[in-house]
């Protein structure tokens, strides 16, 4: 079977994969994966079958990652890691996570399929909780793998008060070994991950495959409004302190301050009111808010603005406000290296890589804290993520096994 053939084939695969992932949801109807459930444990337990039919060894680390590790063709080798994750959004797209994963299993295939063995080994891994859906903060496991996820973490409580240490035990990990379950940076060679852009370039620019200058960076908040709960029909609009409303005046001065800055993107995603009945005046209201900016003085100024508007709007209104910032992540330049070896990569493949910079966040944020990192952006319609109409083109899948194969295939004779 030709090279041409084979990864054709690999990408048909692929697109199959991604659907049958696509059923293994929380909700009926729609595709929501939250990390440490029984949908992902589903998801896991059918990408390890996969991975161990690519002659790959398989495990899940201390926090639930998925890793398989298709051997180097000797001992004390060093690592190349490809990875991305599993876990979804609520109402999700199909390739969000699981075309990194899938992409990447397909390039091990292509090596167990011709028997060849590399002076590196591969891993793979779906790391848990990239998307942060479930405890509100996100990329837990890339952070342990990096080495760098903050003990306090496991305290998050979920909608059910399921702390995060709880649902990680209750996924069958251990809270107490994640410092031991870092990856050592001296094992590894690099990170690539390859995911859909999630964005409009590509497409404009009529090619399919891009490779990521940088990671913007990015804060994730929770705001709590403390007013006064009442009867709807008895309380004057004047001696009102309705948590709702302050929160409504603080959304669209999130909306106001990223539209007249530029380069910034902010979005309240969540948003809540208690006691949640008809003629209560809300007494209490929660919001989740992201910000995001490639430069990040610029972001970090933003952060601090939109929390003096939003302390004037809950004291204009007589209401407290809690800002408690979850997560902050600086942006992020992907390694010139590995940059470069992937351009190349993609150029055998007939089409002009795209060089662009990632609004969404990614793992390999994270993973570059250790080691080199690297991202192969693959087109997707319209540029829609985080929705189900999320869709890939299968010829574009096999481009981009045709890239990462010729990627590796390179390191291994360099
Ligand atoms: O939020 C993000 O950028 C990613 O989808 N976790
Ligand atoms: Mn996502
Ligand atoms: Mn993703």
């Amino acid at each position: 079977m030709s090279d041409i053939d084979l990864n054709n084939e690999l990408a048909a695969t692929v697109m199959a994969r991604c659907d049958l992932l696509a059923t293994l949801s929380e909700e009926e109807g729609r595709l929501t994966r939250r990390s440490f459930t029984p949908a992902l444990r589903r998801a896991n337990d059918q990408v390890a079958v996969w991975m161990r039919a690519a002659g790959m060894q398989v495990y899940e680390d201390a926090i639930g990652s998925l890793v398989g590790h298709y051997p180097a063709d000797r001992s004390g080798a060093s690592t190349l890691l490809l990875g991305s994750h599993l876990d979804s959004v609520r109402d999700a797209g199909r390739y969000d996570g699981p075309l990194g994963v899938l992409v990447g299993l397909a390039a091990v295939e292509r090596l167990h399929h011709a028997g060849s063995r590399l002076p590196f080994a591969v891993d793979l891994a779906a790391f848990a909780d990239e998307e942060g859906l479930r405890f509100g903060a996100s990329y837990l496991g890339s952070s342990v793998a990096a080495g760098c996820l903050a003990p306090a973490l496991l305290e998050l409580q979920d909608a059910d008060g399921i702390t995060l240490a709880a649902a990680i035990r209750a996924f069958g990990g251990n809270p107490a070994l994640l410092a031991a379950a870092a990856r050592r940076p001296a094992d590894l060679l690099g990170y690539v991950e390859v995911h859909i852009e999630q964005g409009p370039l590509l497409e404009a620019q009529g090619q399919p495959l891009g490779v990521v200058t940088a990671i913007q960076g990015a804060t994730r908040a929770t705001l709590r409004l403390a007013g006064t709960a009442g009867h709807a029909g008895t309380v004057p609009m004047g001696l009102r302190h309705d948590a709702l409303c302050a929160a409504a005046a603080i959304v669209l001065a999130v909306e106001q301050l990223a539209r007249a800055t530029p380069g910034l993107v902010a979005t309240v995603g969540q948003l809540s009111a208690h006691p949640g009945a008809s003629n209560v005046i809300p007494g209490a209201a929660s919001l989740s808010l992201d910000l995001r900016h490639p430069d990040d003085p610029a972001r970090r100024a933003a952060v601090a603005e939109l929390r003096a508007r939003a302390e004037e709007i809950a004291a204009e209104r007589g209401v407290a406000l809690a800002w408690d910032e979850l997560q902050s992540s600086a942006a992020v330049p992907m390694a010139p290296a590995l940059r470069e070896r992937l351009a190349r990569a993609v150029a055998t493949t007939g089409h002009t890589p795209v060089a662009l910079p990632s609004g969404a966040g990614h793992d390999a944020a994270i993973m570059a804290r250790v080691t080199d990192s690297a991202m192969l952006f693959v087109r997707c319609a319209g540029g829609v993520s985080h929705n189900p109409a999320e869709a890939v083109a299968v010829g574009d899948v096999a481009a981009a096994i045709t890239a990462l194969g010729q990627f590796i295939d390179g390191l291994a004779v360099a």
